[in-house]
C-alpha cells in the first residue's frame, strides 16, 4: 500500500479506535486489567521466591512488561498465532491460555500432561505453546482458538517461524482454493503476534526477518519490548544508535515502496499502549503489512531471572527510574487521577492479587509433590515389609541406612526415589532375597515407575499418533515395458507435477526453484503450471526459510522448504535443530509441525558443494527423520511417503543423480517408501557392506569389481538414517556373512561410528562377527575441487575393493593373497 493511502487509513482507524478505545476502557475493563497487571507480578514474585527457596529450578518473570501486554492482548482474535519469548505471562493469561496454577506447574516442572497442556515439564517456565492437534493426531480447528507456537530459549529464535506463522495468512488468503479449508484460516485474516527483547534485536534471525517480512508483505507484529538490557549488557552495546526503531527507518513503506510499518509506545503508557495496538494490528490484519511496536521505557523490577541480581550492573538511577516508570505504579497513578478507583480499592485489588498468587502457589505445590511422596511411600512400603534384619557389612550403606536417609528428605523428587531404591537393590543381602522377595519387588518397582518416567521424560520426540509418518504403508513403484528412461530430474519433476495436484495445501519454496525451476531442474515449468503462490523463488535466507516453512507446517499447510545444497543447510542448522526437531517433544506431543526439507548433497565439487556433513546432521536433529536416498526415485518415493503422514523430515537428494538415467515409474505421486527400512541390492555370502546416497552406486561398481575376485559382497542402502533399519533387516545380513563394513563419504568416525553404534549395539551385531568391523569414510578434511579433488577426498571404488579385500585376506590369508 502506498504511504498516503496508509496515513489515511490510519487516520480512520484512529478515529474508530478513540471511539472503540473509550469502550474498551471502561471503569470495569481498566480495573480488571489492573487486576491482572498485579497478579501476574504477584506470581513472578512468589515464583522468584519459589526458586531462591529451592522449590524450583530455574525461573523467569514478565514483571515490567505486564501493561503492554495486556494492551496487545486485546488485539489478539480467534485464529491469530503468537511466536514470543519468556516475558510473555502476563499475554498468555490475558488471553486465557494461562492460569496462575499452570505458572506453578510450569514453574515447578511438573510432568502431568493432564494439569498443563504447555509444555508437560520439558521446558523452563514461561515457555509457553498451545495444542495444534487432538490427542489422535488430528488437527484441531486452529480459527477457533487462540494460537501459540512453542517458545524456545535461544535469543531470536522465535523470529524466522514468525514468519511462517504469518506467511501462512498471504497464501490462505491470495490462494483462492484454499478458502475451504476454515479450519485452518479464514481468508488468511489472522495476524502473527511476534515478541522480542530489545537485545535480541542484535541477532541475525531478527533481520533476517524484518527484511523477509517486508519484502513479503505478511501480516506480522513484533513488539520489541526495550527495557535497555540483555541481562547485564545495556542497548547501547546492542543496537546502533542505541534505537532499534531509529535504525529499521530505511524499512518504512514509502509511496510506492511497501515496506513495513513502525510504531513506538511507553511501556508505562496503559491508554496511549491501547490505542497504539489497536491502529497497528488493525492496519496488520486488513493489509497485510508487517508493523513493528517498538515498546520503549519499560522496566524489569525483579531482574534478568533468578541467576543473579540487577543491582550489580544497574546505576542506582536506573533503579530509582525503574522504580518511578513502573508501569503497575504509572497505570495506577493514572486510575487515581482519571478518579476511577481511589487508592485504597486499587491496594484492595493488591491484597486480592497477592492472595490469589498464594493459593495457586500452594496448591500447585501440592500438586507437584503429592505425586512424588505417593511413588517414595510405596517404595518405603516394599522395604518395610521385610522380616530379614540384615546387619551385613556392606560397602555403601545398608539398606536401613539408605531407607531412613530418604524418609527424611523433605520435598522428596523422582531422583531420591529412585536413587535409594537402586542403591537398596544392590544391597538386597541374600537372606533378604530368600525371606523377603525384596529383590523382585524392587525391580517391579522401579520398572513400573521406569515406565512413568519415560513417558514423562522420552516420549514424543518423534508423532506417536496415527499420524505419524511410520504407518504410512509402502506402495512400490511399477514399471513396465514402455516405463521410459529418463534424467532422475524428470523422475522428480513429474511427480511433483502429480504431488502439486494431489494436495493443495502443498507449497515449496526456495532459491531459484520458481521462475528457473531449481538449480538442477527438478521441478522445471511447474511454477508456469501452478502459479507462484505455491512454488516460489525467495531470497538467499537459510534461517527463515527454515522458519517460513515452521510457521506453515504449525498452521495446517504442507510446505517442502528448500535448502539449495546440504553445505548451506548450516545457516538454518540452529532453527532446524532448536525449534523444528524439538517442536513435538518440548510441547509433550501436543503440536506438530510437518516441515519437509529438501535438500541435495554428496559428491558434487569442492568444499562448499560436495559435503556430506550427515553426522552433524543427524546428531543434532533427532526429532526430524532423515531420508537419504540413493536416486531420484527414492528421493520421491520418501516425499510421496511424508505428505500422507505428519512428521518433519528431511530429503539429502544424491547432487550427482539428476543427469543420471532412472526409469520412470508409472505410478508417480503414488508409490512410497517406507521410512526405516533399508533395502538389499546386491545379495551376497562373504561380506556386508552398509551406506546410502551416492556411495551406494560406487559400492555397486565395487562389489562387481570384487566378485571378479571371487569375493561375494551383500550391499545394503540403509535409505533412512533416521529412523535407522527398524526391522534388523542389516542384522540379518551380518548373520550370514559375518562380517561388516560400513561406509560413506562423511569424516572418519561420523555417520559410519553412528551406524556401527546402530548395529552392533542396538540389533546385537557383534555376536556374529568373524572379523573386526571396518568403516571407510572420506577424508577428515572437505572434499577438494574437480574429479581428482573428489578421487582423494571421498571413498573411490578401488577404495572399497582393497577395503574389502583385506578383510577378506585378515580372515581368509590363504585364499587372498
Ligand atoms: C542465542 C542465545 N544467546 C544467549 C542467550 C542467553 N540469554 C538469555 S536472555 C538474554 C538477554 C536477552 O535480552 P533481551 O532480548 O533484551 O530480553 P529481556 O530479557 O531483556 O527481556 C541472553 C543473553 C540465549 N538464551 N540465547
Ligand atoms: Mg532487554
Amino acid at each position: 500500500m502506498i504511504a498516503d493511502q496508509e496515513t489515511k487509513l490510519i487516520r480512520i482507524l484512529m478515529k474508530q479506535n478513540e471511539r472503540s478505545a473509550i469502550r474498551q476502557l471502561s471503569k470495569e475493563n481498566i480495573l480488571a486489567d489492573f487486576r491482572l497487571a498485579t497478579l501476574s507480578r504477584q506470581l513472578s514474585i512468589i515464583g522468584r521466591r519459589e526458586v531462591l527457596t529451592g522449590k524450583a529450578k530455574f525461573g523467569i518473570f514478565g514483571d515490567g512488561k505486564e501493561i503492554a501486554q495486556i494492551a496487545m492482548a486485546k488485539q489478539f482474535k480467534e485464529g491469530d498465532w503468537r511466536s514470543g519469548y519468556y516475558r510473555d505471562q502476563t499475554w498468555m493469561m490475558a488471553m486465557d491460555l494461562y492460569t496462575p496454577l499452570e505458572f506453578f506447574h510450569q514453574l515447578y516442572g511438573n510432568t502431568d500432561r493432564g494439569v498443563f497442556t504447555g509444555s508437560g515439564g520439558r521446558v523452563f517456565n514461561n515457555h509457553f505453546s498451545v495444542p495444534n492437534i487432538n490427542p489422535d493426531g488430528s488437527w484441531k480447528d486452529l480459527t477457533k482458538q487462540k494460537n501459540s507456537s512453542a517458545d524456545i530459549s535461544p535469543t531470536a529464535g522465535q523470529m524466522p517461524r514468525l514468519l511462517g506463522l504469518a506467511y501462512a495468512s498471504k497464501l490462505f488468503r491470495q490462494n483462492k482454493d484454499l478458502h475451504g479449508y476454515t479450519s485452518f484460516s479464514i481468508k488468511g485474516n489472522e495476524v502473527a503476534f511476534g515478541s522480542i527483547g530489545d537485545a535480541s534485536t542484535s541477532e541475525g534471525h531478527f533481520w533476517e526477518t524484518m527484511n523477509a517480512a517486508g519484502v513479503l508483505q505478511v501480516p506480522m507484529a513484533v513488539s520489541v519490548y526495550d527495557d535497555g538490557y540483555g541481562i547485564s549488557v545495556p542497548k547501547e552495546y546492542q543496537t546502533t544508535k542505541g534505537s532499534i526503531s531509529d535504525i529499521l527507518k530505511g524499512f518504512e513503506s514509502e509511496e510506492g515502496k511497501p515496506g513495513i510499518k513502525i510504531l513506538k509506545g511507553k511501556g508505562w503508557d496503559y491508554q496511549g499502549l491501547v490505542k497504539l495496538y489497536e491502529e497497528g494490528i488493525a492496519l496488520c490484519r486488513m493489509d497485510h503489512v508487517p508493523v513493528l511496536f517498538h515498546i520503549e521505557e519499560m522496566t524489569q523490577p525483579l531482574g534478568h531471572s533468578t541467576s543473579g541480581s540487577h543491582e550489580r550492573y544497574k546505576s542506582s538511577e536506573r533503579l530509582k527510574w525503574e522504580e518511578e516508570f513502573d508501569p503497575i505504579k504509572k497505570m495506577g497513578e493514572w486510575i487515581i487521577d482519571q478518579k476511577i478507583a481511589t487508592s485504597e480499592e486499587l491496594d484492595r485489588i493488591k491484597a486480592e492479587t497477592a492472595n490469589e498468587a498464594k493459593e495457586a502457589r500452594k496448591k500447585g505445590w501440592e500438586m507437584f509433590q503429592s505425586p512424588m511422596n505417593i511413588e517414595r511411600d510405596a517404595l518405603v512400603k516394599i522395604i518395610g515389609a521385610r522380616k530379614c534384619q540384615c546387619h551385613e557389612e556392606v560397602k555403601e550403606a545398608s539398606v536401613d541406612k539408605i531407607t531412613d536417609d530418604l524418609v527424611k528428605v523433605i520435598s522428596p523428587i523422582r531422583k531420591d526415589n529412585f536413587m535409594a531404591a537402586r542403591k537398596i537393590l544392590r544391597n538386597v543381602c541374600e537372606s533378604c532375597n530368600k525371606a523377603d522377595n525384596l529383590k523382585v519387588e524392587l525391580h517391579g518397582w522401579l520398572k513400573r515407575n521406569y515406565a512413568t518416567a519415560s513417558e514423562s521424560y522420552d516420549a514424543f520426540l518423534y508423532n506417536e499418533t496415527p499420524t505419524s509418518v511410520l504407518n504410512v504403508k509402502p506402495v512400490p513403484p511399477v514399471f513396465s515395458d514402455n516405463s521410459a528412461e529418463i534424467p532422475g530430474r524428470q523422475v522428480l519433476r513429474d511427480n511433483y507435477d502429480k504431488l502439486f495436484t494431489k494436495y493443495p495445501l502443498l507449497v515449496t519454496f526456495g532459491e531459484d526453484i520458481g521462475y528457473i525451476g531449481g538449480v538442477n531442474q527438478s521441478l522445471e515449468g511447474l511454477q508456469k503450471k501452478f502459479g507462484e503462490l505455491r512454488i516460489t523463488d525467495t531470497g538467499i535466507r537459510e534461517a527463515t526459510i527454515l522458519g517460513q516453512g515452521i510457521g506453515l507446517a504449525l498452521r495446517g499447510m504442507r510446505p517442502i522448504a528448500e535448502i539449495q545444497y546440504l553445505d548451506y543447510l548450516m545457516y538454518a542448522l540452529q532453527i532446524l535443530s532448536d525449534d523444528l526437531a524439538t517442536t513435538h517433544y518440548r510441547t509433550a506431543g501436543r503440536m506438530v509441525a510437518p516441515l519437509i526439507i529438501s535438500t541435495r548433497g554428496h559428491r558434487l565439487e569442492g568444499i562448499w558443494h560436495s559435503g556430506s556433513p550427515m553426522s552433524m546432521l543427524i546428531n543434532s536433529v533427532r526429532g526430524v527423520y532423515v531420508c537419504a536416498p540413493r536416486d531420484m526415485t527414492r528421493a520421491a518415493g520418501f516425499y510421496n511417503t511424508l505428505l500422507e503422514g505428519n512428521d518433519p523430515a528431511i530429503v539429502i537428494e544424491p547432487l550427482n543423480g539428476y543427469r543420471l538415467k532412472e526409469k520412470m515409474p508409472d505410478n508417480p505421486g503414488e508409490f512410497r517408501i517406507q521410512l526405516g527400512v533399508p533395502e538389499v541390492i546386491i545379495t551376497g555370502s562373504d561380506l556386508t557392506i552398509v551406506t546410502y546416497g551416492s556411495t551406494v552406486r560406487i559400492a555397486a561398481e565395487a562389489a562387481k569389481q570384487l566378485a571378479a575376485h571371487d569375493i561375494s559382497v551383500e550391499l545394503i542402502d540403509v535409505q533412512t538414517l533416521v529412523p535407522f533399519d527398524s526391522h534388523g533387516i542389516i542384522v540379518d545380513s551380518v548373520k550370514k556373512t559375518n562380517r561388516l563394513l560400513l561406509l560413506d563419504e562423511d569424516v572418519p568416525g561420523g555417520t559410519t561410528a553412528f551406524m556401527m553404534q546402530q548395529i552392533l549395539e542396538k540389533q546385537d551385531g557383534w555376536n556374529f562377527l568373524d572379523s573386526p568391523p571396518r568403516t571407510l569414510t572420506g577424508k577428515e578434511h572437505r572434499p577438494a575441487y574437480t574429479t581428482d579433488g573428489d578421487y582423494f577426498s571421498k571413498p573411490s571404488a578401488e577404495d572399497i575393493f582393497d577395503a574389502v579385500y583385506e578383510m577378506m585376506k585378515e580372515a581368509i590369508p590363504h585364499k587372498f593373497k
